[in-house]
């Protein structure tokens, strides 16, 4: 496999003015006959007049140029290309090609899934469906004509407006879609299938109707309420935060059940995995709810950022996805509680992007290189750059990040533009120099910040001497200081001192001039407070407001004073962790009987659990120990048993000195009222679930007699769900009933089975592989399917810690066998699933010896997908 270079990158050859594209759906396979109205780019670089379009898996039938067929000689097909020689200036390319959705199992391109047939281009899928210029700086204006029969694809959609619908002879009938927005491929979408709807409408701010409407399987018509609220919140929120209104009359969800992502902007007919837009309270948990929320919402708002702007090649793929992931979670911090989302967001990247920046897939966030796009939908592309918009917000303030978000859109709109020109609209819109904050562009890798505190009491100055490291990541030896923007205040006996650095005042932004935003650019800087007639704890990097990992040598007193008093949520939340990750530590060290939890933490905990007017959903994250993802990261050499077996002695000698608060709160917050999917409700079960889980740890029949009357009371799967895995995980004595009879509830709910064999697959007990290798050959489970393979592989390799880093490396060899056989089918999903084994280089030498066999053993097949052989390949150098 080639890499391709970002420096490398030229202008098309040819631009595509006109697409006019015609389906003949059928059992068999699938006609495809498409007319492009081409011309010379005027600023192409000078070339022979040879055309070449990108195309896979196609069986072309016919090649014509202005109406006359394309010589065999003037034609050549090699690999993934199709060179025409000797074109003109400007002509109409007419092109038949025949393709086999039902034989795709890649689920890119053309595709059959539960007897619908749908689509995925992004990013190199419309070359499966017809030779073409696939690229996403070639936009076009598309016009889809779609032939079907009737009985069996009563619903034929396309991207934009609806403009004849009609019936035909022998029972076949068709539908042609007009989009007037010009866009690349990757944007284009079709559906046929017999489905059912879901309609609704939404005035816009300039007073235009849009029709809305869900497609779905007719069983799950009660499942699409949530999504189309929270389509219509999306649409009213980006009106109001962002000026950015709905462009067309009409805008089409259809959910689709094998789907590689969780969801696919394409204009105006955004496709969706089931699991992200189905949604009922008996199926769904709270977690499910928000998931459906924000992934709507994510999808919408690419209309603007990722589809009105586009990227120009696929390098620039944070444009869009870090800019709406910034924009989705403003959303959704807009709708819930908002340091709960913080935290959350924060949680995803310190354990899963601080880790893809430490491995051998490191990347910044617009990549120099890449053998496989696919690869580069990543954790690095999509939370890493919505963090640095983040900044970029930071830095700016609201006022004048909108201002830049104006222009930005303005100088834009319809063109395929860079990260460059959406830094530079920034730039010119705040008047602020971000030509250092560029880096955050080019380089990869987690800056470490390495902060200390100094009090002068007869000057009255607080110092804090700030140093930036960034470490080596493959390629790129050596890092530039980069501009982070540190987010600092200093908390006095009582409560935040207000903030004089060197003279000037704190940001007048906050009213109470308590918290600053310090410009951190050299690798050693220090700032001085002036008029600090205190010693003061240093709350710092508040809100995370950068991506980088902190250290400040804080004592246990200081630690829990910021965990009790910080009005900074995030940092009182992550005080919590280190204290947590400190007593996971000692427990690691004390041997088994002499262990005792430190009572200062108990204690902290016990007032958490008894302070009523603290926000429920925090306290809940709070209780939760660092999670054993989050400790692999702090903890390296990664002794996977040794953390494990640690952390559960702390949650179990919390659960027994807590045990009476825990049943108190957990009684508390047991209610009876009507589910509702709002952060009120939402905090109290995820409290009342968070004392559960703590609860069943402790012996006794109250504690014990819990998770069994909440599995068979309990009228939601936020509840269901959690008393199931609170009786599986502790083996407790009706925990095989109780899956019985959850399956026999659900069976006929493939999302809620992929629940159930998650439950199974994250069991921390021995022989859970043996269990997911049984369950795999389930009637339920089907490899084909990406949410079922994400549900019982890749839950039991990515979560379940402890199983898959058995010590014969068992589990190791399992992954690898999956991995080589789903590369067959679906070489996206192989590639995704193999992630785990790249970290090798993190555990103990043995285990690392094992993992380094099976992904030997992958890279001995012959003929490994660009996907799976980018990724060994590069987790072997
Ligand atoms: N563009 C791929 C799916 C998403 O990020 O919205
Ligand atoms: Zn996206």
């Amino acid at each position: 496999p080639r890499t391709i270079y970002l420096k490398d990158y030229r202008e098309p050859d040819y631009l595509i003015d006109r697409t006019q594209l015609r389906f003949e759906l059928a059992e068999e396979s699938t006609v495809v006959d498409s007319v492009l109205t081409l011309r010379r780019n005027p600023n192409a670089e000078p070339g022979p007049a040879e055309l070449t379009l990108h195309g896979t898996e196609l069986e072309l039938l016919a090649l014509e140029i202005d109406g006359q067929p394309v010589a065999q000689e003037r034609r050549r097909i090699s690999g993934e290309t199709l060179h025409i020689e000797g074109v003109p200036d400007a002509f109409t390319l007419s092109c038949r090609t025949q393709i086999r959705p039902q034989e795709n199992t890649s689920l890119e391109g053309l595709y059959k899934s539960s007897g619908m047939f749908c689509t995925q281009c992004e990013a190199e899928g419309f070359r499966k469906i017809t030779y073409y210029l696939d690229r996403p700086d070639v936009m076009s204006e598309f016009e889809v004509e779609i032939v079907a029969e009737r009985s069996r694809y009563p619903v034929l959609l396309s991207n934009g407006n609806l403009t004849v619908a009609e019936e035909l002879e022998d029972g076949r009938h068709r539908t042609v879609w007009h989009d007037p927005f010009p866009k690349p491929a990757y944007l284009f979408a079709l559906v046929a299938g017999d489905l059912s709807r879901v309609s609704d409408c939404f005035t816009t701010c300039s007073g235009r109707e849009v029709d809305l409407h869900i497609y779905v399987e007719d069983k799950d018509l009660d499942k699409c309420d949530h999504a189309m609220t929270s389509l219509k919140n999306a649409m009213r929120w980006d009106e109001k935060v962002y000026g950015r209104e709905y462009d067309l009359d009409i805008f089409n969800i259809v959910a689709v059940d094998d789907f590689n992502m969780g969801a696919m902007e394409n204009k105006s007919l955004n496709i969706f995995n089931t699991s992200c837009v189905l949604a009922k309270p008996e199926t769904t948990t709270d977690l499910g709810f928000q998931r459906v929320e924000g992934v709507v919402a994510h999808e919408y708002f690419h209309n603007w950022s990722g589809n009105r702007v586009t990227c120009r090649d696929w390098f620039q793929l944070s444009l869009k996805e870090g800019f709406t992931v910034f924009r989705d979670a403003q959303f959704s911090s807009d709708m819930g509680s908002a340091t709960v989302k913080r935290v959350e967001d924060v949680s995803l990247l310190r354990t899963a992007q601080f880790a893809e920046d430490a491995g051998p897939m490191a990347h910044p966030i617009r990549p120099d290189s890449f053998i496989e796009i696919s690869n580069f939908y990543t954790v690095t592309i999509y939370e890493k750059g919505a963090e640095v918009v983040r900044m970029l917000h930071t830095l700016l303030g609201p006022e004048d990040f909108r201002r830049g978000s104006d222009l930005y859109f303005e100088r834009h709109d319809g063109q395929a533009v860079t990260c460059e020109d959406f830094v530079k609209a920034m730039e010119d819109a705040s008047g602020r120099d971000l030509g250092q904050f560029r880096l955050w562009y080019s380089q990869a890798g987690t800056p470490r910040l390495k902060v200390a505190g100094y009090y002068d009491a007869d000057s009255e100055t607080y110092t804090l001497t700030v140093q930036q490291q960034c470490p080596p990541t493959p390629g790129q030896a050596e890092k530039a200081p980069m501009h982070i923007p540190l987010a600092v205040a200093l908390l006095g006996e009582a409560g935040a001192l207000r903030l004089e650095l060197d003279g000037t005042p704190a940001d007048p932004e906050t009213s109470d001039n308590t918290q600053m935003v310090l410009d951190v650019t050299e690798s050693e800087q220090r700032f001085v407070f002036n008029n600090i007639k205190e010693e003061p704890v240093p709350s710092l990097l508040r809100g995370f407001s950068a991506p980088v990992k902190l250290d400040y040598d804080y004592s246990r007193q200081q630690l829990l004073r910021l965990m009790r008093s910080d009005s900074d949520g995030f940092c009182r939340w992550d005080a919590s962790q280190v204290l947590g990750v400190a007593e996971i530590r000692r427990a690691m060290t004390a041997d088994a009987d002499s262990y005792q939890v430190s009572e200062d933490l108990v204690d902290a905990f016990r007032a958490l659990l008894s302070d009523d007017s603290l926000d429920k959903a925090m306290v809940a994250l709070t209780l939760q120990l660092p999670s054993e993802a989050y400790l692999a990261e702090v903890i390296e050499p990664v002794d996977v048993h040794g953390i494990y077996r640690a952390r559960e002695a702390v949650r179990y000698a919390l659960a027994e000195s807590l045990r009476d608060v825990l049943m108190a709160c957990y009684r508390a917050n047991t209610s009876d009222e009507v589910y509702r999917p709002e952060a009120d409700q939402i905090a109290q079960r995820s409290l009342k679930n968070t004392a559960l889980a703590y609860l069943m740890l402790c012996d006794d029949d109250e504690c014990q007699g819990l998770a069994k009357a909440q599995f068979d009371s309990s009228q939601n799967m936020t509840d269901r769900l959690s008393a199931l895995t609170a009786l599986v995980h502790n083996l407790h004595p009706y925990h095989t009933e109780a899956l019985w009879r959850f399956y026999q509830d659900w069976q006929h709910e493939p999302l809620v089975v992929n629940q159930w064999f998650q439950v199974q697959a994250t069991n921390r007990q021995p022989g859970t592989l043996e269990t997911v290798k049984e369950l795999m050959a389930h009637p339920a489970f089907d490899i084909r399917n990406p949410n079922k393979v994400r549900a019982l592989i890749g839950a039991f390799c990515a979560q379940n810690t402890v199983n898959f880093h058995q010590s014969d490396g068992a589990a190791y060899q399992f992954l690898a066998d999956q991995v080589k056989q789903l590369d067959r089918s679906n070489p996206q999903i192989a590639s995704r699933l193999l992630v785990p084994l790249t970290k090798w280089r993190k555990y103990l030498p043995g285990a690392q010896t094992l993992m380094k066999d099976a992904l030997n053993s992958i890279m001995a097949v012959p003929e490994l997908s660009s996907d799976v052989f980018e990724v060994v390949s590069k987790s072997l150098q």
